[in-house]
């Protein structure tokens, strides 16, 4: 039960679960959370006014979210969402991206229809796609300079490749093994966001996948940069040239949602059609979530499990102090046997608050949503994350070490954030952070970096980054395909239209880059500039128009 000194606040149920023994009484925490509004009203946090509104309004609509929780959690396993498989109708506006997997027969079904597909024009200067076998290091820069010079690959050929990596990733687990080669290398290699004039850079480093050099993707392919489809075509080449040395992970814009926001759906429908994004899809859904590199790193694209019982308290704010107390890490073994194949939709994030749960759906839809979402954060705990939605964690150096000792880890090699130098450590060196898109949205002045692993003597893992400069490329901005999709199926964005407007308590900044960029992945000074230089506060809500916000 909740002691006396918080009766205003009805707490919910669930907060009363025990945590762990040190865990602070909630009591104490409402208290700070109290004084943090005190503190926002008296004009003492750089956000004055707006950062008073925020957090009433939190308050309220996170009671009522943890209510909805309740009651959803009731019925969660008995509510899916609804399969879209088919366009409805005939009209090409009534298209739906597929949400739900394809079965072999379906697959079977594209690849007949893609046999009778033309091959490529007369005049092609590409390599030619004849199967994961004719894929060799000459076929990689015979590809990577034909599109760099503008080609673009014909359509039978990237539906057969993409066809391919999807048997090849039915088959993976959802955390693959992998090892450093005896007198070998492993290089990771974080965000790429559809850079194509900064893959020679990284292919330069990187090096032909081998027995001796392994790779791992780590995750956000595609989106924002322009060239996401020649991207993703370099990445899976290199996957079908040697499956065993390349590892890939799912990054949160390896996601239907994010593609139709962010420009690689637009992107896929512009150069080819929507039925190969359907593909696209198919293959993300099958994308392993983390690596596991000679049993002492984890690898994975954004950040480690939040806490169960999944707290979101009531009027948590940013505030360093304000903290959901440690929980019991979970085990790399529960990780692994998560089934990963779905889509993650507005419900599902929804759900990642709530109490814990038998419901394996509903656990591994959690997991999915962390490993593929959160972000560290310099104080102990978990907090809220900026990005996107409730049910999004950030999480402390205690989680860090905790996970990593519970799993006998020597650190977590992670993804997912702009870094200036293309790197960093934080957590006491348990967490390393790697970006490989140099001049991110071409206004990020940050280098890009891969990240090399390497045996040292007594077995620890040695990491040495090499870092790289963005390249100069064709005049075409970041999410120029989007207005395919803003253009041709307006119905598909409709809420999100609507979040850019509103913009919830929380930012819900992964959603607001269609009208502003946004700074979601950013350290805090380079948010700090971009604030400025954009005049907008740190929701990324417009300073002089800050009215239509506050209803
Ligand atoms: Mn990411």
């Amino acid at each position: 039960m909740m002691s006396a000194g918080v009766a205003k606040t009805s707490a919910p149920a669930f907060f009363t679960v025990p945590v762990v023994a040190s865990a602070p009484p909630h009591s104490q925490k409402l208290a700070g959370f109290t004084a943090n509004r005190k503190q926002a009203a008296a004009g003492n946090v750089k956000t004055g006014q707006s950062q008073v509104a925020f957090g009433c309004a939190t308050l309220v609509t996170a009671t009522a979210a943890v209510a909805r929780s309740l009651r959803r959690h009731k019925t969660a396993g008995a509510r899916q969402p609804k399969c879209v498989r088919y366009a409805r109708g005939g009209e090409e506006e009534e298209w739906r991206p597929r949400n739900c997997p394809f079965s072999d027969a379906d697959l079977a079904d594209v690849r007949s229809k893609v046999g009778a597909m033309e091959g490529p024009e007369a005049g092609y200067s590409g390599p030619p796609y004849e199967g994961p076998k004719n894929i060799d290091a000459e076929f990689v820069k015979s590809l990577l300079a034909f599109q760099k010079d503008g080609g673009l690959v014909p359509k039978k050929y990237a539906y057969l490749m993409v066809l391919d990596i999807i048997d090849i990733l039915g088959k993976e687990a959802t955390m693959p093994n992998m090892s450093i080669p005896d007198g070998g290398s492993l290089t990771v290699i974080g965000d790429l966001h559809g850079q194509l004039f900064d893959f020679p850079s990284i292919y330069e480093l990187a090096g032909v996948p081998s027995a001796t050099n392994q790779l791992i993707f780590n995750g956000d392919f595609v989106d924002r940069g322009s060239w996401s489809v020649e991207v993703i075509l370099l990445v899976f080449a290199l996957k079908l040239m040697n499956p065993e040395a390349v590892g890939l992970n799912r990054g949160n814009h390896e996601m239907l949602e994010a593609n139709i926001i962010y420009g690689f759906a637009g992107e896929c429908g512009t150069k080819y059609d929507l039925d190969l994004f359907n593909l696209f899809s198919e293959a993300f859904r099958r994308l392993p979530l983390a690596h596991l590199v000679d049993k002492k790193v984890l690898v994975l694209h954004a950040g480690l499990p939040g806490p169960n019982p999944r707290i979101w308290m009531p009027g948590q704010t940013h505030d360093p102090t304000d903290a959901i107390p440690l929980t019991p890490p979970p085990s790399l073994d529960e990780i692994a046997a998560i089934d990963r194949e779905f889509e993650v939709g507005p419900e599902d994030y929804k759900n990642a608050i709530g109490p814990s749960t038998n419901n394996k759906d509903l656990i591994d839809k959690r997991f999915l949503v962390d490993l593929v979402w959160s972000d560290p954060r310099g104080s102990k705990g978990w907090g809220p994350s900026y990005r996107k939605a409730r049910g999004i964690y950030t999480f402390g150096p205690d989680v860090t070490k905790a996970f990593c000792e519970k799993n006998n880890l020597q650190c977590i090699l992670r993804s997912h954030e702009v870094k200036q130098e293309g790197y960093t450590w934080d957590h006491s060196n348990l967490l390393c952070t790697v970006f490989s898109a140099p001049n991110y949205l071409d206004t990020g002045n940050n280098k890009g970096c891969v990240m090399r692993l390497t045996t040292a003597a007594g077995g620890k893992i040695k990491f040495e980054p090499f870092q790289f400069e963005a390249q100069p490329h064709p005049d075409l901005a970041p999410m120029h395909w989007q207005t395919f999709i803003t253009d041709n199926y307006p119905y598909l964005l409709r809420k999100m239209k609507k979040k850019v407007v509103e913009f919830d308590e929380w930012g819900d900044s992964d959603f607001a880059g269609m009208s502003l960029m946004n700074f979601d992945e950013w350290e805090p000074d380079e948010a700090e500039q971009f604030q400025d230089a954009f005049k907008v506060d740190m929701f990324g809500r417009e300073l002089d128009n800050l009215d239509q916000y506050d209803s």
